[in-house]
């Protein structure tokens, strides 16, 4: 188990908006979850991961409105996606959350309730700049050639407004973050934010009244809670907040982790710790923001209508090809460029060159040679240990903010084992001497095993398929139980080609 890590951990994505269908960014964080929940749990960890959709706010309002569909029904209908979209992944997460959902209405006014009782919460009015494409309030000086800093239109509001006063937690943030430097990971990160909160933090708009798609603030309805406010106490909301005795509360706030894209820092590193102090409320254990894809060099953008459809590309490679690109190609904080033939690359050499072929010629050599069953072997050769030892190191050193270096780690084991069994060549034994033959095929199995287990955080299709044929029960599919061996004389199953080689078009 990681050291710094609780036994019980608590691993969210962003909700992401349902004003269009989802596209590869929004598939891109649920992977980095679903993969960093699969490693946690070969690591011994309990977790609980959460994905989900944000349905409230201006922005959602004004694209029902453009597709001539009442707010509920248009939210219903895009939410499906991004629901079919995980299952599509085969991501099965401990809860798909809605902030529709009443659960998360009663959750996000009890937050509220707490931050007001607390004194945090007063009555003004707004007059400012807001972009609805960020959901986002700017200062003046923040402003670049009339737009938000990213680049989005912004418009005047002025309205009345409930306040937050966020700049009684200036300091108290400040002490937080510089106590805890891997609070917000990786460390670009978290000097931006302590220089974005040395700059000053002003009292923050928390309600809106000029628009009616949202939480209602319960002692003054004319208001509607602010998006982020709403969308940021889905993490409550599923842990049973505010039932703070509640088991999975208790069991997972505040040992979470949520990852993010990097244009959502702000959010999750300033207002929303800032929130949770001001209700008197732990903060989480990690954020960590990861980078942006582009899309063959361009940004991604539905004006530019280069937008990649995350099932189309499903559908086209595989989920694990396409998982094992993402996670592969591109180390979790840098922002990456997407590419056909990078991912046909990686598939066809890393997949189904190196490890595909290596598992379906042992295998099959097996079937045939020694009737299915795992062989005999006889005393190790300290080459041979130090191939089994591989299996057990990596397992100890996986680390869930470095999957980039560890999938690499583990694509060098698989080229080491290749070697070996290249220069052992059992081929070539099976008329001369059957018992090195049997020997060398065991060593090779068994590597695999260990490797297999490894990888399955990343491509876990594949992996189980391997591990399934091998009768590996799910005891044994833990990095700690790694150094389990296989026993001679049981049966395997055949397994199918694992990776199909694509053409580079
Ligand atoms: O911001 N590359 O939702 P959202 C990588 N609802 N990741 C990308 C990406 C890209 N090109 N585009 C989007 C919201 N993402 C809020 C979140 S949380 C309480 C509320 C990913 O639909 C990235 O994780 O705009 C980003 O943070 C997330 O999608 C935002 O999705």
């Amino acid at each position: 188990m990681n050291q710094k890590l609780n036994k019980d951990i608590f691993v969210t994505t962003p909700i992401y908006y349902v004003n269009d269908k989802p596209h590869i960014g929004s598939a891109y964080t649920t992977l980095v979850c679903d993969s960093v929940s699969r490693m946690l749990k070969l690591m011994g960890h309990n977790v609980y991961f959460m994905t989900g959709t944000d349905e409230h706010g201006q922005k959602v309002e004004k694209a029902a409105l453009n597709a001539g569909k009442e707010p509920q029904s248009f939210v219903d209908e895009v939410s499906q996606h991004f629901r079919d979209l995980v299952s599509h992944m085969k991501i099965s997460p401990s809860r798909f959350i809605r902030t529709t959902e009443p659960d998360h209405i009663k959750a996000a006014q009890a937050l509220w309730k707490a931050i007001k009782d607390n004194g945090y919460i007063y009555l003004g009015s707004y007059d400012g700049w807001y972009a609805m494409r960020d959901e986002a309030f700017y200062a003046e000086d923040e402003l670049v050639e009339g737009k938000a800093p990213t680049g989005a239109e912004v418009e005047w509001v002025s309205e009345p407004s409930y306040f937050f006063k966020l700049s009684a937690f200036q300091d108290k943030l400040l002490e937080h973050i510089q106590n805890n430097p891997d609070f917000i990971q990786p460390t670009s990160k978290h000097n931006e934010v302590v220089r974005f909160i040395e700059g000053g933090l002003k009292d923050l708009s928390i309600s809106r009244t000029t628009f009616k798609w949202g939480i209602p603030v319960e002692e003054d309805p004319k208001h509607v809670m602010y998006v982020w406010l709403d969308a940021l106490t889905n993490y409550l909301t599923v842990l049973g907040y505010p039932d703070k005795e509640s088991e999975n509360f208790q069991k997972f706030w505040p040992n979470c982790i949520h990852f993010i894209g990097k244009d959502i820092l702000r959010f999750h590193a300033v207002y929303w710790p800032a929130f949770l102090m001001a209700a008197g409320l732990d903060v989480p254990q990690h954020v960590y923001a990861h980078g942006w894809w582009t899309n063959e060099g361009q940004k991604i953008s539905k004006s530019l209508g280069n937008t990649i459809d995350p099932i189309a590309l499903i559908d086209e490679f595989g989920i694990d090809a396409v998982r094992y690109y993402l996670l592969r190609e591109v180390p979790l904080g840098n922002d990456g460029n997407f590419s056909k033939a990078g991912l046909v690359s990686r598939l066809n050499s890393d997949l189904a060159n190196a490890y595909g072929n290596l598992v379906r010629r042992i295998t099959s050599f097996i079937h045939v040679h020694c009737q299915g069953q795992v062989p005999q072997h006889s005393e190790f050769s300290e080459e041979e240990l130090t191939l089994f030892q591989k299996g057990v190191d990596l397992g100890q050193k996986a680390n869930i903010f470095n999957i980039t270096h560890f999938i690499d780690d583990i694509n060098q084991y698989v080229h080491f084992l290749n070697k070996y069994v290249d220069e052992m060549a059992p081929w070539k034994l099976k008329n001369t001497n059957r018992e090195l033959m049997e020997h060398i095929l065991y060593v090779a199995l068994e590597a695999i095993k260990r490797i297999t287990i490894l990888y399955l955080p990343f491509i876990p299709i594949a992996a189980s398929k391997v591990l399934d044929a091998l009768n590996i029960d799910d005891n044994h599919r833990l990095y700690e139980n790694i150094d389990l061996y296989l026993t001679s004389g049981d049966i395997i199953q055949e397994i199918d080609i694992l990776f199909q080689k694509k053409d580079m078009t």
